[in-house]
Parts: structure tokens; sequence; C-alpha cells
């Protein structure tokens, strides 16, 4: 029997078939292995309901992703929106197949959801978070809605963001470019390719990997393997959503 393996794996958004097909891939033992998420495992792609389960009935330790996040900030203004009917929701209404998947959650389900911290420490060396990490500021420090949604950063390692994703903020780079660690950092949100994960290294030992390899998108799913480094992937079984069109936050 091979040693103990953590799998982190990149935004799901829904491909089910897809999360389960990395995990056959990984030859992924559940009571040996340990599944870790960057979180989004929502929205998008297919089955958002049945990834969640799936997730639960694995085990899984994820961390919140922005989309996560939305649907529970949602239910709590619905929530207050029934028991006070003054009360309005202030909430863009959700897409229709958000709406549905929303609605099909259970409460076990947003328990689960819920409970997710925002990040969580890996072996003492890595951090798993959604967005990423403001550089200005340490670990300690971080605004916790913020590291759900960071891209780029300006010169001073401060977030910027022209409110559209895919327009960068002049001068700006991505957040990983600039972070020193002391950490390392597994996350995902940000779609650098839709091959490789993109990996920052700054050769004193600490290194950004990102794990989004778009696969709701067409691209790939992909998991860090730790304690080995390595990358396990499996390609998407097609697009479910447009990179160049899908509504991002
Ligand atoms: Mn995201």
């Amino acid at each position: 029997m091979s040693a103990v393996r953590t799998l982190v794996v990149g935004d799901v958004h829904g491909c089910l078939d897809e999360l389960d097909a990395l995990l056959e891939e990984a030859k992924f033992l559940p009571g040996r292995d340990e599944l870790w998420m960057v979180g989004d495992l929502v929205d998008r792609g297919p089955d958002s309901v049945g990834v969640v389960r799936r997730a639960r009935s694995l085990g899984a330790r994820s961390v919140l992703g922005n989309h996560e996040e939305k649907h529970l900030r949602f239910r709590k203004h619905a929530a207050r929106e029934a028991a006070d009917p003054r009360y309005r929701n202030p909430m863009k209404p959700l897409s229709e197949e958000s709406r549905a998947a929303h609605e099909a959650l259970d409460e076990a389900d947003w328990q689960w959801l819920g409970g997710l911290p925002v990040w969580r420490t890996l072996a003492d060396r890595w951090v798993v978070v959604h967005g990423g990490l403001e550089p200005r500021w340490p670990l300690a420090r971080q605004n916790e809605r913020l590291v759900l949604r960071i891209r780029e950063v300006d010169e001073r390692g401060k977030f910027v963001s022209s409110g559209d994703p895919r327009v960068p903020v002049p001068g700006s780079v991505p957040w990983a470019s600039r972070w020193r660690g002391p950490e390392s950092v597994l996350y995902g949100h940000q779609v650098h390719g839709l091959e490789r994960p993109r990996v920052d290294a700054h050769g004193d030992g600490v290194e950004c990997w990102g794990l989004d390899t778009g696969c709701v998108f067409g691209g790939r799913l992909t998991a860090f393997v730790w304690p080995a480094g390595e990358i396990v992937q499996v390609d998407a079984k097609r697009a479910y959503a447009s990179l160049e069109t899908a509504p991002l936050e």
C-alpha cells in the first residue's frame, strides 16, 4: 500500500464526471488518501449538487470559493426576506441554473457549505485558498472576503480590479507573482490557461500553484498531489461554458 496522499483539486464548477474521472486517474482511495478542494465546486457546469454530495461523501476538505460564498449570502438574504416582507434581497437574482442548484441543495449540504473555511494549511508549508493572498499583508492579516476574489495586484502588492476580470488594471500583475511567503500557496479562481497549472516559484522554496485549468470551459481538471508535488489531470468532456463570454466574478 502506498503512502497517504492529499489530492488538492482545482475548481470543479459542477463537472462531476470529470471529478470522478480525476479520482480514478489518481487511483484515489477513500480512507487512505485525503481529498482537498480549492472551492468553486458549484455553478456553470452540469451537476453542482452532485459535486457537493460527492465531496461530502468522500469527506473532502474544501475551502470556500466565491461561488459558494455567493450562494450562502443569497440564502441569508432570502431567509430574511421570508421573515420580513419589508426586507428586499439586495443581490442580483441568481442565474436560472444557479437557482436550480440553490433550490436542490438540502439542509446537510448547506451546513457543510456554511462550515467551509476561507483557507486551510497543509503540512505547515502550503496554504490552500480560493483566490489568493494579498502580498502586502502576512497570512494572519488577510481580508477574508478579498482572498476569495483576488486576481491582480499593483506594484505594492495591493489588490486592484477594474471590475471586469477580463480587463486588467494597467500595470497590475497576478498576485502570485508578488507573493514572497513564507507560505507556499495552492489556489484556484483564475484560469491562467486551459492546459498546465500556473507555477510561480521564487527560488527560496516559496511556490504558488494555480490549479484552475478551466475544466468547465473545456480545459482540464487538475489535482496537485501532496507530498509528491505531482500533477494529475483529466480533460473536460466538453466545454460547458464559454471562457470568453461567461460572467466572471
Ligand atoms: Mn472563483
